[in-house]
């Protein structure tokens, strides 16, 4: 095997193509724009781009609705343009990783077209297609009661051969059926190898866990009672043949040494965990788990925001950092992508004046936590959430979108209900990651080669303020900070990106310190304060003699800390 290990100290840097950067102004990022940033990219410090679906697609979900594993959505640009970026990253000494979305495809891609068109075609089985059920009085039923992820029917009729097909997402996402070895096979083909080929080093893999259903499709319990649909994630996750899909997938990567990084929502136990990313299994390399993202999420309105304390997300860091400790498994760390709100909004503050130290502080904790760490772009120079004055028509994400629809059947129409809608979209909609960086303060904060063009979507207001090219020479910016915090974790890295997490004082509500120790004995102490107020502390006895290496804020002072200030001492 020519399997390493050189993910477990990647850093990464995600890209999601439609908001990245214009270079043709047509409003949409697309590769040209990426290829010219590479520079920027590099100057990050990071070694690994994770590029989010640029396949061709009619976009319903922003290109997690693949037409076309093996071309490129025209807007983006070409193959070619694909091939140029692998090289341009590889060039930098860049790694790049693809979004591997084969849970499902587009209803537009050919094998969906064919599976649809007659219940005696060739790839009939490559979907999940199912009779109706039948109350009593005749009314057609769906399989079952599943949800989508969307707050949908999982499962759509088909007039044309009058049955059922699944979808865990959107209408337009059919599920794929993996119990088919030719469909298993053609994915393999056409949606790994033809990239792996090319030279890609591995995927970020959409929603993994969900290949694997239970065939006979049982109801999921009652939660929401009286709605059409239930919940049924703990029932389509993790599902009996997971483990044998992985371990084909994991025999291709490991010819060509790449890695997998695979989403794995609706798994709690952490045995569970060790199992899809343990070494000696070889299945996927590492994974994302949600508790922390998902945090203050009501379990029922996903997009509605409860209240949270700084224990809670403190005890969520500690269970991941730590369930690696005494077997061969990997962790990641991430604290925003593309289908979460900004982070400075989420978990520090957004207030002007708290902007740039929230920014700073959620750097500070994730470079010196345990994993593969993940930059989202626009997290390096502190974007937040829209504006919260944004009406619903700003909003374009497939899920918000249905949200509004849904609570606008359930009350009515009533105005109250729709605007209470929109500000928790406000909180918690993938739309805040989506708008376009923020380069200048140029029209559109710069997002087009010529700023005036209109982008697909409108720039978040605050790009006066916060955007590249005010950063880049501000020795005080989040910009700088992460540049200098990236600097210090790949210097440290036994200690800040390897050492064991220890928590300190798990139900202080104010401050998150924790302790990190090399396998060598040298230990670091993280203080990072999450009020508006100062605070004070002192560094524990146990880490013995240590100095301060990084400090959020250019005017700090031993032993308190300013508004959201963070410090990081490491053993002398
Ligand atoms: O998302 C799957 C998904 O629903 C979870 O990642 C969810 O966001 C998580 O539980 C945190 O709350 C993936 C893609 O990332 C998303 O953009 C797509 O819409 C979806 O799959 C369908 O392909």
């Amino acid at each position: 095997s020519s399997r390493t290990f050189w993910f477990r100290d990647a850093i990464v840097y995600q890209i999601w193509p439609a908001s990245f950067r214009d270079s043709n102004d047509d409003g949409m990022g697309d590769i040209q724009g990426i290829i010219q940033s590479l520079d920027y990219i590099k100057s990050l410090g990071v070694n690994t781009i994770w590029l989010s679906p640029m396949y061709d697609s009619p976009q319903i979900d922003m290109g997690y609705d693949i037409s076309d594993y093996e071309s490129v959505y025209p807007p983006y640009g070409t193959v070619a343009d694909m091939d140029e970026l692998i090289k341009q990253c590889h060039s930098r000494g860049i790694k790049l990783i693809l979004d591997l979305v084969v849970n499902h495809t587009s209803d537009q891609h050919a094998w969906f077209k064919d599976s649809r068109s007659a219940k005696d075609s060739s790839k009939r089985d490559w979907y999940i297609w199912r009779p109706a059920k039948y109350d009593a009085d005749g009314t057609r039923r769906p399989p079952n009661n599943w949800r989508s992820n969307f707050n949908q029917p999982a499962w759509t009729w088909d007039e044309t051969t009058q049955e059922y097909y699944l979808h865990l997402f959107c209408p337009e996402q059919p599920d794929l059926n993996w119990t088919n070895d030719d469909c298993r096979n053609a994915i393999y083909k056409s949606a790994m190898e033809f990239w792996l080929k090319k030279g890609v080093n591995g995927f970020r893999v959409d929603t993994v866990n969900m290949y694997s259903k239970p065939m006979d499709f049982p109801d999921a319990p009652i939660v929401d009672e009286g709605a059409e649909t239930q919940p049924a994630g703990m029932l389509y996750c993790n599902g009996p043949m997971m483990h044998t899909y992985l371990k084909e997938m994991g025999a291709i990567l490991e010819r060509y040494d790449a890695m997998t990084v695979g989403e794995l929502p609706n798994t709690p136990k952490t045995a569970d965990v060790v199992r899809y990313v343990s070494a000696a299994e070889n299945e996927l390399s590492e994974v994302f788990q949600f508790d922390l993202v998902d945090l203050g999420r009501d379990p029922v309105d996903l997009l509605k925001l409860v209240k949270f304390g700084l224990p809670d997300m403190k005890r969520i860091v500690n269970k991941w950092q730590r369930f690696t400790e005494g077997n061969d498994a990997w962790t990641t760390v991430f604290i925003e992508n593309h289908d979460q709100s900004r982070s400075i909004s989420r978990f520090a503050s957004d207030k002007p004046e708290h902007i740039t130290d929230s920014g700073k502080l959620l750097a500070l904790m994730n470079m010196a936590l345990t994993g593969t760490v993940y930059v989202y772009q626009g997290e390096e120079i502190g974007m937040t959430n829209v504006p919260s004055t944004w009406g619903a028509e700003e909003y374009l994400d497939v899920n918000s979108i249905n949200y509004f629809a849904a609570v606008k059947k359930r009350t009515n129409g009533d105005k109250a209900a729709l605007e209470q809608a929109v500000q928790n979209v406000n909180k918690t909609g993938r739309d805040n990651a989506r708008t376009p960086v923020q380069w200048s303060s140029a029209p559109n904060g710069g997002f087009s080669k010529t700023p005036t063009t209109k982008p697909w979507m409108r720039t978040n207001d605050n790009y006066t303020t916060i955007n590249v090219a005010a950063q880049q020479d501000d020795p005080e910016s989040v910009l700088n900070f992460y540049r200098k915090a990236i600097g210090v974790r790949k210097q440290r890295n036994s200690l800040l990106g390897r050492g064991e997490f220890r928590l300190v004082e798990e139900e202080d509500e104010k401050m998150f310190k924790f302790i990190k120790i090399a396998e060598g004995g040298e230990k670091a102490f993280v203080v990072l304060n999450f009020t508006a107020e100062e605070q004070t502390y002192e560094v524990p006895e146990e880490v013995g003699n240590v100095e301060a290496v990084l400090d959020t804020r250019a005017d700090g002072k031993k032993g308190t800390l300013k508004p959201y200030e963070g410090r990081l001492y490491v053993s002398v």
